[in-house]
């Protein structure tokens, strides 16, 4: 009887582990293939229109708590920055540099406020950045 059972025993954890390991492996295979940012340069933004439809930064304004940081992610195959103030007259708080394809970049916002942020490259491209 014991062996039986632990047969079964057995056999329950086999199939449990297969099942349950095709959810986790979608998962997994999801995650690789999204690269992950809070706010996103998309393709084609080089190119004037993306300030028609709000989309040269995506979002083009978030709101975060002060001492969070927020991660920008170049996904475009041209370069951008991510540099303060505006185009016209930037504020020397923070500059990106040129951020290259799918290159990253972090900054933490500690102080209270509404930040606003250009592309040197391209003075179309605005975005905002609200510390709470
Ligand atoms: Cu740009």
């Amino acid at each position: 009887m014991i062996i039986v059972g632990m047969t079964v025993l057995v056999i329950l954890l086999i199939t449990g582990l297969v099942i349950s390991s095709y959810p986790i492996e979608e998962k997994t295979d999801d995650a690789e293939l999204s690269v992950k940012g809070d706010v996103v340069m998309p393709s084609k933004v080089s190119r004037p229109g993306c300030e028609e439809i709000d989309r040269c930064y995506i979002p083009s304004s978030i709101v975060i708590e002060s001492g969070k940081e927020i991660i920008w992610i170049n996904e475009d195959s041209a370069f951008h920055s991510v540099t303060s103030g505006f185009y016209d007259s930037p504020t020397n708080l923070f500059d990106s540099g040129h951020l290259d394809p799918f290159e990253s970049y972090t900054l933490a916002f500690d102080e209270k406020g509404t930040f606003d942020y250009f592309c040197t490259l391209h003075p179309w491209m605005m975005g905002q950045v609200i510390v709470e």
